[in-house]
């Protein structure tokens, strides 16, 4: 079949957005900064470094970019700490079945994500064979919403865009799905994720059938 289902990570696959919250909530403090899990959703699917520019903004504070470096680096390694102990366990609800089942109907598969931590986590959650393809922070120049993510991982399954579907968990991440071409289903809450084409709360509340018909509908 000549679809393919593109699978952002953080919050699609493996609940690590928490520990991306928590991580900047530590540096959000050593700054001053007040943050909260509303001001959170912004940075999701954002990149490290832009990340670090909206919580920058959010207290007012300047830093040159040597300092930004090194608070991006120092965000990462409290990320890292965090997810050390990641393991197969972690994978969300749903995904092993419904990636196992997109393979069965011969839909191609790929990974979609901001992270340049992606492969590593990946690895840690022993999914890594189950794509054909993997995009991540580490191989596009323009964050989500560009769409250069999902518009390269399109052309690494050898498929146009309007036969990729796209799952995110973040506004952003379905913003660049359409500016891709792509429909999207979001993962999460309606309110914020309002611009998908579907919103369920996790892929075990979705069949590939039922992903399959939205992408072949008008
Ligand atoms: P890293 P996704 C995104 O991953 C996260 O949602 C976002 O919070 C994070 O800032 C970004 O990756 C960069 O991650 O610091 O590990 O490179 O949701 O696109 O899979
Ligand atoms: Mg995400």
């Amino acid at each position: 079949m000549n679809k393919g289902f593109i699978f952002d990570l953080d919050g699609v696959i493996v609940d690590t957005a928490r520990y991306h919250y928590q991580a900047w909530k530590k540096v959000a403090q050593q700054l001053g900064i007040t943050f909260t899990l509303q001001h959170n959703e912004a940075l999701k699917g954002v990149s490290r470094l832009q990340s670090l520019e909206i919580l920058l903004s959010l207290g007012n504070i300047k830093k040159t970019e040597t300092e930004k470096q090194a608070l991006a680096r120092q965000k990462n390694e409290i990320y890292l700490h965090l997810i050390e102990n990641l393991s197969p366990q972690d994978v969300l609800p749903g995904v092993h079945s419904f990636i196992t089942n997109t393979h069965n109907q011969v839909i191609k598969i790929a990974l979609g994500s901001a992270s340049k931590n992606a492969a590593y986590i990946l690895k840690k959650l022993g999914i890594a064979h189950l794509f054909d393809a993997r995009v991540d922070g580490t191989m596009v120049s323009q964050a989500k919403p560009n769409p250069e993510v999902f518009t390269k991982a399109a052309h690494l399954l050898g498929l146009a865009p309007e036969n990729c579907l796209v799952f995110e968990d973040a506004e952003a991440g379905i913003a660049a799905a359409q500016n891709a071409g792509m429909k999207s289903i979001g993962i999460g809450n309606s309110t914020t994720l309002y611009q998908a084409n579907l919103v369920v709360s996790g892929l075990d509340k979705l069949t590939v059938k039922q992903a399959l018909n939205l992408l072949n509908s008008y």
